[in-house]
């Protein structure tokens, strides 16, 4: 009786997702145990005066009852062991097709971010750069296959890259990355930025010798030491002190070029690798903000300036800038400054419900126009 229940339980048990003809298959073996269970029972009432009649070679009624219950457990083992098959074969199933559905959605974020590379490398303008170029914009493609591409390339040379607060110690000049960066960050309204630069600093530099270096780090729960190399992400903004998520927030009502209302992700960026020479920021590309920011308090002309000339004409040289500027200071300012990008970062996305990934590669682009990618990073 008890391995009956069992069997008719397992039979009626359906779980989600669980295929309709497979279904029918244990509910139809869920019937035959039923009717054995019913007939059992009948035989089971059965007057004992019948007994009388029966020949000395008929099973004693424990015995026949035995044969019954191990027919029920067996059909009952059966009907799991199919039960258990089937399901195993369209979990299976289903694992195959997600992975499947993974390997085409990563093949198509890998083409287009190869697509979008191509067309950068045989852009025109290698040069210079400047805004509002082709190789620059959204793209959004729905292929025949079904799967989604969103796409697009950032001209990271028109942000301050925060890694430029460290050069090695043979950098001719001084280093005008602080200054400009304690202006950035006045416009994006941080009026204290002073300690957080140099809590960026002690961070990059191979040094230990600063007050948020690994020392300050190791007080802190969990302790961790700091990496003293340039920074990789802007993840490790978490890690650094004096910087809360909330820094980064996007101000609501930004207005372009008023006093305190930018954004500082408009700003500054993190390229990360070791370099010798500061990665310049491309005057024909970068905020006016920051424009403003680079040679200290006092630029507001210049950057405005820049930005009526190159709405004409790109810079082609920097040259172009020297009767404006003080040519003592200009010589100090040229390397942190450029007319053309050197770092790009491709990002693509590649849709196909419910499975998505993302594309993060890193590019360097020399004078002759040769593309070299640093990072490549699926999600
Ligand atoms: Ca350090």
């Amino acid at each position: 009786m008890l391995f009956a229940l069992v069997f008719l339980a397992l039979s009626l048990w359906r779980p989600e997702p669980f295929p309709e003809g497979l279904w029918r298959v244990t509910l139809a073996y869920g019937g035959a145990a039923l009717v054995l269970l019913v007939v059992r029972w009948i035989a089971g009432r059965r007057p004992r005066t019948h007994k009388a009649f029966r020949s000395r070679h008929t099973p004693e009624p424990d015995k026949e009852g035995m044969v019954l219950i191990l027919v029920l457990v067996l059909l009952g083992v059966m009907a799991a062991l199919i039960l258990h098959l089937q399901q195993s074969a369209y979990i299976g199933r289903q694992a195959d097709a997600r992975l499947l559905q993974q390997t085409r959605v990563r093949a198509a974020l890998q083409d287009e971010g190869l697509r979008r590379i191509q067309a950068l490398a045989d852009a025109p303008e290698h040069r210079f750069h400047h805004a509002e170029q082709a190789w620059a914009e959204t793209i959004e493609i729905e292929r025949p296959d079904g799967i989604t591409t969103i796409s697009r390339i950032t001209d990271l040379n028109r942000y301050l890259d925060v890694n430029n607060l460290y050069l090695p110690d043979d950098f001719p000049g001084p280093n005008l990355t602080e200054t400009a960066l304690i202006e950035a960050m006045t416009h994006a309204a941080d009026f204290t930025p002073i300690e957080r630069i140099e809590a960026i600093r002690d961070w990059i530099d191979p040094d230990d010798e600063g007050i948020r270096e690994t020392a300050y780090y190791m007080n802190l729960t969990p302790p961790y030491e700091a990496p003293n190399t340039w920074m990789h992400t802007w993840h490790e903004f978490n890690w650094i002190a004096g910087f809360e998520p909330s820094y980064f927030e996007i101000k609501p009502l930004y207005r372009v070029g008023r006093a305190f209302e930018a954004n500082i992700v408009d700003l500054i960026t993190v390229i990360p690798g070791p370099r010798r020479r500061p990665i310049p920021v491309n005057i024909n590309t970068a905020d006016l903000t920051l424009l403003a920011s680079l040679g200290g308090s006092g630029f507001e002309e210049l950057a405005r300036f820049i930005q009526l000339r190159r709405a004409e004409q790109p810079f082609e040289t920097l040259d172009t800038l020297l009767a404006r500027v003080d040519e003592s200071l200009f010589a100090l300012m040229r390397p942190f400054l450029s007319v053309s990008s050197s770092h790009f970062l491709v990002e693509v996305q590649a849709i196909e419900s419910p499975r998505r990934a993302r594309l993060r590669a890193l590019l360097t682009l020399d004078e002759e126009g040769e593309i070299r990618i640093r990072q490549w990073v699926i999600q």
